[in-house]
C-alpha cells in the first residue's frame, strides 16, 4: 500500500513507519518536526538521541535498501499544500499521528491551550476536507486516546469500544441505541481527541469517509526491531515533566538514581501498551478498514492495566530506588478502576506483549545507556491543571555518581 503517515518523525510514527516500510509499503512521512522545536521550547531532549529527520531517512535506505518520503507540511496551517500532497500520493491509507499529545503541556499555559486546540482540531478537520475535497478513497486511521472515556465514570463496568448501548425512554416503550461513550476528557489535549470524536462521526456519515479511531492507551518502551537496526535510527525516550509519560518515566528515574515520582496516592489505574504492539495493531486497522458508509470503527489499543503505584512498586522494588509521593499536579481522581475491553484487536490476530517480558529491563538499560543526558531539573511535572495547585520542588538536581 502507498501509506501517508501524517505525524511520522514522533515516538510512535517513527517506529511505525519503519516497521510499515519493513513489511514492503511505500511510505510518506508528513511532519512540520513542532515537536522537536517543543524540545528547544521546553528546553530538554529526548533521553536518546535524535538525529535529524533526513539521516534518519537515510540511514533507513542504508540498513533496509527501502526510500522513504518526507513532506514539511503543517497539517493545521497549510491546506493547499496538503491538497497537494494528498493529489500527489495519492494514498490507499494514511495514519495520522499528528497531535500535540501531551496532557501536561496543554495544560501549562493559555498559549499551549490554545496552539493544543488549533493544531489538533484544525489538522484533523484539514484532512477530512482535503480527503472529500480530492475524492481520494483513502483509509483514515487515527490514534485517538483511551482518555476521551475519562476514569471512573463506569466504574467497574467494561468499557465498551467507542460506541456505549443505552435505553432511551419513549412514549411507545424503551428504544436500544449505539451512541458515542460519552466523552469525560481530563485535559485541553484530551478534549481535543473528543472533538476530532465527532469530527471523524459527521465524515464517515455524511462523506462515507472510511474511518478507524484508535483509543490507545499509555505507551511504553521505546525500541522496536526496526529502530534498535542502527543507533542513528533510535526512537524518541521523553522523559520530562511534560511529555514523559509515567511507565517510562519511572524506569528512566531508576536507572538515574532519582525517586520515583507517584502524582498523589498513585490510586489511578491507566491502560498501556508497548510500542512494538502500537505499530502491530496499525499494522491491523489498515488491513482491516470499515466499509465506506459505516460510522467510524473504534478499537481500545490497548493490552493491560495497572495501577500508578503497582508500577513504581514493581520498578522501585526491582531497582532499589525509593517512591516520592508528590502533590498531584493534575485535577484527577485519586483513585479508580478501569476494565477495558479490547476484544476487536485479540481476535484480529494481536499477541500482546507484556509488562513481564524482558522488555522492562531492555528499556531500564537504554536509560541507563543514556543516563548522561538526563537533566533532572527537568523531571519533576509543574504543568499544573488549575493556577495555584502545589508541585514539589526537585527532588534532584545534579546526577548522582553512579
Ligand atoms: P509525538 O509528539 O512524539 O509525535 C507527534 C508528531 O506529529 C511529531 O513528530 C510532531 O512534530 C507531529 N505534528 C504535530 N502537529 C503537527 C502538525 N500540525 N502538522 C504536521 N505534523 C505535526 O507523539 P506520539 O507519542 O508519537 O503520539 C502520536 C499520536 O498517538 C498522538 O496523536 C497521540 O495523541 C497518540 N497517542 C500517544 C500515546 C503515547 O503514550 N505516546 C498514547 C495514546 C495516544
Ligand atoms: N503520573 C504519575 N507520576 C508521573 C507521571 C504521571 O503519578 O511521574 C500519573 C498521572 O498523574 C496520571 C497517570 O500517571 O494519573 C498517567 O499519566 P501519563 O503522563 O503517563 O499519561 P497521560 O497524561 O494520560 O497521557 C499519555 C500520552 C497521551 C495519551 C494518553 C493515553 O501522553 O498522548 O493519549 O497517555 S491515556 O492515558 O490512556 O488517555
Amino acid at each position: 500500500m502507498r501509506v501517508l503517515v501524517l505525524g511520522g518523525d514522533g515516538f510512535c510514527g517513527w517506529p511505525t513507519t519503519l516497521y510499515l516500510s519493513d513489511r514492503g509499503h511505500d511510505i510518506t512521512i508528513v511532519d512540520n518536526l513542532s515537536r522537536r522545536k517543543i524540545d528547544v521550547e521546553l528546553e530538554v531532549e529526548s533521553l536518546t538521541p535524535i538525529r535529524p529527520i533526513g539521516e534518519r531517512i537515510r540511514v533507513w535506505r542504508e540498513v533496509s535498501g527501502r526510500e522513504l518520503g518526507f513532506v514539511d507540511l503543517d497539517l493545521a496551517t497549510e491546506y493547499d499544500r496538503l491538497v497537494a500532497v494528498l493529489e500527489e500520493v495519492r494514498p490507499d491509507a494514511i495514519v495520522h499521528f499528528a497531535e500535540q499529545r501531551a496532557a501536561p503541556y496543554s495544560m501549562r499555559s493559555t498559549r499551549a491551550k490554545r496552539y493544543t486546540v488549533d493544531n489538533n482540531v484544525r489538522g484533523t478537520h484539514n484532512l477530512l476536507t482535503a480527503l472529500v475535497d480530492t475524492g481520494i478513497d483513502a483509509a483514515l486511521v487515527h490514534l485517538g486516546t483511551m482518555g476521551v472515556y475519562g476514569y471512573g465514570w463506569s466504574g467497574t463496568a467494561p468499557i465498551p469500544e467507542g460506541y456505549l448501548t443505552v435505553k432511551v425512554p419513549t412514549p411507545d416503550g424503551e428504544i436500544e441505541r449505539e451512541i458515542l461513550h460519552p466523552a469525560n476528557p481530563g485535559s485541553v489535549y484530551h478534549m481535543t481527541k473528543t472533538l476530532d470524536q465527532l469530527m471523524f462521526s459527521f465524515y464517515a456519515k455524511n462523506d462515507r469517509v472510511r474511518i478507524t479511531d484508535l483509543h490507545q492507551g499509555i505507551v511504553w518502551g521505546t525500541q522496536t526491531p526496526q529502530t534498535s537496526r542502527d543507533e542513528r535510527l533510535i526512537n524518541r525516550f521523553d522523559y520530562d515533566g511534560d511529555y514523559g509519560t509515567v511507565l517510562n518515566r519511572f524506569l528512566m528515574q531508576a536507572a538515574i538514581g532519582h525517586p520515583l515520582t507517584v502524582h498523589g496516592s498513585g490510586g489511578q489505574t491507566r491502560a498501556f501498551i508497548h510500542i512494538r504492539d502500537t505499530v502491530r495493531c496499525i499494522e491491523i486497522a489498515l488491513a482491516n478498514p470499515p466499509e465506506a458508509g459505516s460510522r467510524p470503527l473504534v478499537l481500545n489499543q490497548i493490552t493491560e492495566t495497572h495501577r500508578v503505584l503497582e508500577l513504581a512498586k514493581m520498578v522501585g522494588d526491582t531497582m532499589g530506588v525509593e517512591i516520592a509521593y508528590l502533590p498531584n499536579p493534575r485535577q484527577e481522581a485519586d483513585e479508580n478502576e478501569l476494565c477495558v475491553r479490547n476484544d476487536q484487536f485479540l481476535a484480529l490476530g494481536l499477541e500482546p506483549t507484556t509488562l513481564s517480558e524482558g522488555l522492562l529491563e531492555e528499556c531500564t538499560e537504554i536509560a541507563a545507556r543514556y543516563r548522561h543526558r538526563a537533566d533532572p531539573t527537568k523531571i519533576v511535572s509543574r504543568s499544573v491543571w488549575r493556577a495555584g495547585m502545589e508541585t514539589s520542588g526537585d527532588l534532584l538536581t545534579e546526577l548522582p555518581a553512579q
